[in-house]
């Protein structure tokens, strides 16, 4: 495992014995089987199960209602140790901690935690979290989907865009503004009257993960299916916080994957009788990947350090998620180089990771969203319009 700065000695024994158990589910469960769903454009559905058993739905959620109860470290570790699997599979388990069973066990009621978050957290269900609209993504305080009060119900009209396992989930979080123009926390479920989650097809990125829409029309919402603790679009931002730094260390895993296929293929490959490792521009290569790395590893761990103390900000969130997506994307590329033309192959996964890497940098807040968060934080004028 890539660890320059010995990170690990900066870890509790109990996220060591974490992170070094889901390695090795990643290792036994995803990475024998994810090239061929990926070319086959499938999802490995018995997947949900296994991810409930290792506990990595909802690690960050109380115990009360199933979750690990554990500490943000030790979640961006897990997200890390699965995206070195596939960033696809970090998706479903970020989707469903971050943006599904967050906003329910912190804006849901009593009821609604006890009904849901035990059965997301095993798998029994599957959730999705729905914003992004076709004319709405980077802003998406512009939705058109919208809850009216009719009588002792509501009806929920429009349609969402681009929703990670959508046309799976047995569940949906959505994002709808009332008649005041609120935004409000709603959950579907599948099967409700005039709900439907078409798949989008034909992608080239996170293929083993399946995206979809959202579509209702006039679809009868009760009062115990809203969320009701908090309103507003600062409500789904704030689940964008927990997803974002869940990512700002999977694409880290990413990473580490990439390389270590480098180094290894490097000290293997011959050509004019030398090892490709021998040759001083390989090196370079090798030495800034592993440079970056360590950056970005130390960069999720001072963030995940301020995440347990309650102080990270959605601007630090942002500087990491942008950063290690980037970093991890770059070595993607620099990686597929080092192996020439077997780099383009799905006999190693840098091309996989590479191509999924391509949605990464783009969804939870595309990478010039983030910097112009960034921006706005530095000088106190948002340059978003
Ligand atoms: P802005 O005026 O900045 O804020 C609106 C209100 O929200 C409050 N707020 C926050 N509250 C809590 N936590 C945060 N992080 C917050 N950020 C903002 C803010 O104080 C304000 O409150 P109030 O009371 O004044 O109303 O909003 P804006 O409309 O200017 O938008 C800002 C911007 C562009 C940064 C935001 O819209 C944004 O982040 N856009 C990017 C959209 C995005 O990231 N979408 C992601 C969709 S989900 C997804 O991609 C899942 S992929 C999953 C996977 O497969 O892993
Ligand atoms: P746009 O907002 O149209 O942006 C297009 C380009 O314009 C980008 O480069 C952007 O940076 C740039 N841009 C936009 N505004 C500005 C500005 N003010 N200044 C400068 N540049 C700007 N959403 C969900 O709600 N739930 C999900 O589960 C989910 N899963 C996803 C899975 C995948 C595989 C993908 C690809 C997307 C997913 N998304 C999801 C949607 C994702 O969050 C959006 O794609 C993203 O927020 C960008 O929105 P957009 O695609 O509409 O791009």
């Amino acid at each position: 495992m890539t660890d320059y700065y010995s990170i690990k000695d900066l870890l509790t024994d109990e996220q060591q014995m974490i992170q070094n158990s889901v390695h090795q589910f990643v290792q036994k469960e995803i990475t024998p089987i994810i090239e061929e769903h990926a070319q086959a454009c499938t999802f490995p559905s018995q997947l949900i199960p296994k991810f409930g058993e290792m506990g990595v739905f909802g690690p960050s959620v109380s115990t009360k209602y199933g979750g690990g109860g554990l500490d943000y470290i030790t979640y961006g570790l897990i997200m890390q140790e699965i995206e070195k699997g596939d960033s696809g599979m970090r998706s479903v388990a970020s989707v469903q901690s971050s943006l599904v069973m967050f906003p329910l066990e912190q804006f849901g009621n009593e009821a609604q935690k006890e009904k849901y978050l035990p059965k997301l957290a095993t798998g029994e269900l599957l959730g999705c979290f729905g914003l992004t609209e076709p004319n709405h993504g980077s802003n998406p305080n512009g939705m058109e989907t919208k809850l009216i009060k009719k009588g002792d119900h509501y009806i929920l009209t429009g349609s969402k865009m681009w929703i990670t396992n959508s046309p799976i989930a047995d569940i949906a979080v959505v994002w709808a503004k009332n008649e005041e123009g609120r935004i409000k926390g709603v959950i579907v479920e599948k099967g409700m009257k005039g709900f439907s989650a078409p798949e989008i097809h034909n992608k080239w990125s996170l293929r083993a993960s399946v995206t979809g829409e959202l579509v209702f029309d006039d679809v009868v919402i009760t009062e115990d299916h809203i969320l009701p603790l908090k309103d507003g679009l600062g409500v789904p931002l704030m689940c964008l916080d927990q997803a974002r730094y869940g990512i700002a260390w999977g694409a880290i895993g990413a990473a580490m994957d990439c390389y270590e296929t480098a180094v290894k293929y490097a000290s293997e490959r011959k050509q004019f009788d030398k090892t490709l490792g021998s040759f001083q521009l390989t090196q370079k290569k090798l030495s800034e990947m592993l440079t970056e790395i360590t950056k970005s590893q130390l960069l999720a761990l001072r963030l995940g350090q301020l995440k347990n103390q309650g102080k990270a900000t959605t601007a630090q969130i942002s500087m990491a998620k942008r950063n290690n997506v980037e970093m991890a994307l770059n070595i993607a590329r620099t990686s597929r180089q080092i192996l020439g033309g077997m780099g383009i192959t799905g006999n190693y996964p840098i091309m996989r990771h590479m191509m999924n890497l391509e949605s990464v940098v783009t969804y939870e807040g595309t990478h010039d969203i983030h910097l112009l968060i960034l921006g706005a934080d530095i000088t106190g004028t948002p340059a978003f319009i």
